[in-house]
């Protein structure tokens, strides 16, 4: 007969028992691959066929690939802005590309995806493009604490580079501190003039290894010349060249000193963003010039992380999600090749536009899903899926609540399930916003070059509205508006909603 000291011991191991249960369930390693400016034809998981990408496609063999998800706006600051607070970036001013001088954008007062992870016990970091502003109102001093910056907004570590591998100061910052920087060299940042007496690219360009097609022309960094002036600091500098190696050996050390912890990691990519300048291992490697190249290093670095995962042996728990912060762009400043050695390949799939473009290949982007104890192998999701709800989904996974009313939990659809989403908000370079409701996207009517020229990207500005069957017509080539003026009448009143007007 059990006596009142066995039913407490009873109870207890029921209660240990379900509590590790629910603990294996809920709180696995959560590892987000935040690629930059890969587009949906770029892997061939998605049918690319001129470029190879094993380790990224087998995220794919072994999870869920889907062909429906969006990145929230077709630019990098506002896509990771909104990443990390559940937040649309458009109900902020300030959140458009940001120079690599901003202050912090993302309030430090207010609940963000990493600072909720962390309240349910994980260890968080983030290592590679931050381009979320640091320091406050005014910018950074280079030389002191860097402050308020990621370890303010909920990750416990931080190896980044401040903006883009475009723009100054081209440095590594590790915490509050810019790594292996030398007093006596103090950094100064411009993104108005002209700092020290260091060769800018409009003024030598002969001494350039890559020429710029527009823009980036000021000071020359590794015979590379980029967008802001910036002197001191020689010692902190980084080489392009090595800046995966450097970035994926951070984000596994990461990995393995939490390996018994659940852990989150943002792994933010510097590939494929320009300049591309990858290692010489990757050089000349795909045939398709530097971008095709920094794929390559791009599926390298994924290949490392999922090596290391096999090694400590806890593949089973961890959720890992790969996907991009805005769809594909060839020629993005530099003369790097990637235009003359195409060849044929078809960065943004069958999708029209690219990045900057309100056209579905602005936001339109790969993303793979793979947590081997929940997702399905070689599964495939046409869910919609928008990259605001990661916050919602994942504070659901690990028992919290949210304070992002623009996130919802879509847990569901994440990890396989139906569709939840009842709408997507697209938001291009120009701010202008698009949805998608359905099988329907609406375009509202608005100013503003047809293409930009410079890219060469189709941006989906018309003075007319307009709208697609995506269903019928994923390409964007129809525009159905003055057939279906209750349809356009609805999606209007709809976006407007969630505008709150
Ligand atoms: C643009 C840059 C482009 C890239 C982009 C930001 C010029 C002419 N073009 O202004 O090269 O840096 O900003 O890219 O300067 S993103 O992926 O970080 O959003
Ligand atoms: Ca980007």
């Amino acid at each position: 007969m059990l006596n009142r000291f066995n039913y407490l011991l009873v109870f207890v191991f029921i209660w240990e028992a379900s509590s590790f249960v629910s603990f294996a369930q809920t709180k696995p390693n959560i590892v987000i691959i935040y690629t930059d400016d890969l587009g949906f034809g770029d892997i061939s998981a998605n049918g690319a066929k001129k470029i190879k990408t094993p380790n990224i496609d087998r995220l794919a063999k072994e999870g869920l690939r889907f062909t429906n998800a969006y990145a929230t706006a077709a630019t990098c600051t506002p896509s990771r802005f909104s990443l990390l607070t559940g937040k649309y970036a458009w109900r902020k001013s300030g959140t458009n590309v940001a120079p690599g001088d901003a202050a912090l954008i993302i309030p430090t007062n207010e609940e963000t995806m990493p600072l909720m992870l962390q309240k349910a016990g994980y260890q968080t970091g983030v290592v590679g493009k931050w381009h979320l502003g640091l320091g406050p109102a005014g910018g950074p001093d280079w030389n002191a604490d860097i402050k308020p910056g990621p370890l303010e907004i909920g990750f416990n570590y931080s190896f980044i580079m401040p903006a883009t591998g475009d723009r100054v100061p081209c440095v590594y910052l590790e915490n509050h501190r810019i790594v292996d920087l030398d007093p006596s060299d103090p950094i100064r940042v411009s993104y108005k003039e002209k700092i020290g007496n260091e060769p800018t690219g409009k003024e030598n360009p002969e001494l350039l290894k890559m020429n710029y097609s527009h823009g980036h022309d000021a000071t020359i960094i590794n015979g590379v010349s980029r967008i802001g002036w910036m002197s001191g600091g020689k010692k902190a500098r980084w080489i392009d060249e090595d800046m995966a190696d450097v970035f994926t050996n951070r984000a596994l050390t990461f990995v393995e000193k939490n390996a018994k912890n659940p852990f989150f990691l943002y792994f933010a990519t510097h590939d494929i963003h320009v300049p591309r300048v990858p290692h010489s291992r990757f050089v000349g490697k795909s045939g398709m010039g530097a971008r095709g190249d920094a794929i390559l290093q791009l599926d390298w670095s994924v290949g490392e992380i999922l090596k290391t995962l096999d090694r400590l042996k806890i593949t089973d728990e961890t959720l890992i999600i790969f996907t991009s912060d805005n769809g594909a762009v060839v020629d993005d400043g530099y003369e790097d090749e990637a235009v003359e050695k195409l060849n044929g390949h078809t960065p943004s799939g069958i999708l029209r536009g690219g990045k900057y473009s309100a056209f579905e290949g602005g936001t339109k982007v790969p993303m793979l899903v793979r947590w081997p104890s929940r997702v399905k192998t070689g599964s495939v999701s046409n869910a919609l899926f928008s990259q605001i709800d990661f916050y919602a989904s994942l504070a659901a996974l690990t028992g919290r609540t949210t304070v992002a009313p623009d996130s919802f939990n879509s847990l569901n659809t994440l990890l396989g399930g139906k569709e939840n989403r009842e709408f997507i908000i697209q938001q291009a370079v120009n701010s202008r916003l698009g949805i998608i409701q359905g099988d329907w996207k609406y375009i509202p009517a608005g100013p503003g070059a047809a293409i930009n020229k410079q890219v060469n990207i189709e941006l989906g500005n018309d003075l007319k509205p307009q709208l697609y069957n995506l269903k019928k017509d994923a390409s964007e080539k129809n525009n159905v508006a003055e057939q279906n003026p209750d349809i356009v009448n609805k999606l209007m009143k709809k976006l407007a909603e969630v505008r709150g007007e």
